[in-house]
């Protein structure tokens, strides 16, 4: 049995009625909410009529192979998540009963690692059945993403009774990097609505936080060598992060299994960094003379290269994981040509007037200072638009329309690629989005196998330009989770219609968890609103 939402289709029709647009045909369509069911949809998935009760008082997790502080830490979360939230007990009470169950044995093959990294093995089975509830894994990883799918098939059926049917689940990701983008430079966000968002990331089996922590209009990240930058770039001394607060965001992240990625965007989107590094960004000029406006990173002074360094030698240190995402995005070349020091080192280096190439020496420049701090890097798609040479390791992020062309060129090239374009939560529209998100998928372009394999995943964005403290959760939930499941489900798993239900379980139980995850569906109720 299950309850019944409405699903109303709003169906827009561009009539022109003096100038204005008009909602018409509106249509309804009865969608059933699911019960029990994952999200994102595991590979294989089957459950019996079996219904197994579970005491509360009674229940337990045990490790059965190898454990550590990840693991133990996710038996404590997710004994709150499954029995220690409002009470939400079922309307009805199945007659079915094949037994009880007093725990989940979680058998862990290999010692835990100590962060995650890309390519860690997230695969587990879940056999819910009457000899037991056993999790098997290779990886403490893949018992995390186990753990939180075995939380979504428990039931609440009075104050101390929940029940699961028998189940049986073998599952690993489509994708190894399954990614969320923040900005904190546009609006500052608190540490603890990162980390909810983070918990809300796990909810859906995301494993990269791609932190774009600093941009042309604030810089937040407070830097040991650099203590200036974020005094003098941040918005003011409460909006930034201490090294305290960025170290517990990353423990937050690998307690959940989840990487920081963080990206420090230049030669453009740094404006932020000129207020206190003294002659970093290129003075722009009104014929002979400097105007105050500045523009990207200065390529041709040896200064720019030797605080670079510096800093990603700090970065590197900071942040455990191996990979950096180094921007390179939306290059204005208006300074750089109004300027006649760059006129000057262009002739120099015999670039001519493709400022492209300049662009280029700037961004090897920077890729061989990471490269020597032993980090890979990532990097937005017009860098090798720009025919930078980049290592074999780097990761190129596809974010401009035409995605199928430019995965179709980038793989060809051979680099490991990443898709955005079509999954940016930030462009928001009345009425039903998310199934535009849901349906672009990243192997959808011309290409080789080899070429698809290349794809390793993808990356919903939420910039900050119209999100802060107060709306950043509700905008990127649940419709993330919508991408989470393109990147983590078998490509089969595509149809809207019959995500839809499974859609709206899992916004509910987002709020049942505490998240204020807006509504996607329209009209409609959760059985435990948010408050
Ligand atoms: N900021 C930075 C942005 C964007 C990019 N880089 C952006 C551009 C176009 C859209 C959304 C976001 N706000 N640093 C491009 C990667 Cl539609």
């Amino acid at each position: 049995m299950a309850k019944t939402v409405a699903l109303f289709l709003f169906v827009y029709v561009a009539g022109i009625v003096a100038g204005h647009g008009e909602y018409r045909g509106k249509e309804t369509v009865s969608v059933t909410a699911t019960l029990g069911m994952p999200w994102p949809m595991p590979q294989q998935y089957s459950s019996t009529q079996d219904l197994f009760t579970i005491n509360r008082n009674a229940f337990k997790f045990r490790a059965t192979g190898q454990s550590c502080d990840i693991l133990e830490s996710a038996f404590f979360r997710y004994q709150t998540i499954i029995f220690g939230l409002r009470e939400e007990v079922l309307k009805f009470h199945p007659k079915l009963r094949a037994g009880t169950l007093t725990e989940l044995d979680v058998n862990v093959k290999n010692k835990c690692d100590r962060y995650p990294y890309l390519g860690m093995d997230e695969s587990y089975n879940l056999t819910i059945a009457a000899s037991g509830a056993i999790l098997n894994s290779n990886s403490v990883w893949g018992a995390l993403r186990g753990i939180e799918t075995f939380s979504q098939l428990v039931l609440q059926q009075s104050t101390d009774m929940f029940s699961v049917n028998g189940t049986t689940v073998v599952d690993y990701p489509r994708f190894q990097h399954r990614g969320l983008l923040l900005d904190t430079s546009r609006h500052f966000l608190d540490v603890t609505i990162i980390k909810q968002n983070l918990l809300a990331m796990s909810q859906s089996k995301f494993n990269v936080f791609h932190w774009h922590i600093v941009d042309d209009q604030s810089f937040p990240y407070t830097s040991n060598n650099f203590p200036d930058m974020s005094k003098m770039g941040g918005y003011d001394s409460r909006h930034i992060y201490t090294q305290d607060q960025i170290a517990e965001i990353i423990e937050y992240a690998r307690i959940l299994g989840i990487r920081v990625v963080p990206e420090f965007d230049s030669p453009g989107h740094s404006q932020s960094w000129g207020k206190s590094i003294k002659d970093l960004l290129t003075k722009c000029y009104s014929g002979s003379k400097p105007n105050g406006q500045y523009g990207p990173i200065d390529p041709s002074l040896e200064s720019s290269y030797g605080f670079l360094a510096k800093f990603f030698a700090e970065i590197g240190k900071v942040f455990p994981d191996h990979y950096v995402h180094l921007g390179g995005d939306e290059v204005n070349f208006d300074c750089w040509k109004s300027n006649p020091n760059i006129t000057a080192f262009m002739k120099q280096k015999n670039f001519g007037t493709d400022y492209a190439k300049l662009e280029e020496y700037y961004v090897q420049r920077l890729l061989d200072i990471v490269s020597g701090v032993n980090k890979g890097y990532m990097i937005w798609q017009e860098v090798v638009d720009n025919n930078a040479k980049v290592s074999p390791d780097t990761i190129v992020e596809v974010w401009k329309n035409q995605y199928q062309l430019e995965l179709s060129k980038v793989t060809w090239r051979g680099f490991k690629t990443l898709l955005s374009s079509c999954w940016y939560l930030s462009d928001i529209s009345y009425g039903i989005d998310w199934p535009k998100y849901y349906t672009c998928d990243p192997h959808e372009f011309i290409g080789t196998a080899e070429q698809k394999k290349l794809v390793i995943g993808g990356e919903t964005c939420m910039w900050g330009e119209y999100v802060d403290n107060t709306n950043v959760i509700s905008r990127t939930w649940p419709r993330a989770s919508v991408v989470a499941e393109r990147l983590w489900s078998a490509q089969s798993v595509k149809d809207a219609t019959a995500a839809a239900p499974r859609l709206e379980e899992h916004r509910c139980r987002m709020i049942k968890r505490g998240f204020p995850a807006e509504s996607v569906n329209g009209p409609g109720y959760c059985p435990q609103e948010y408050s």
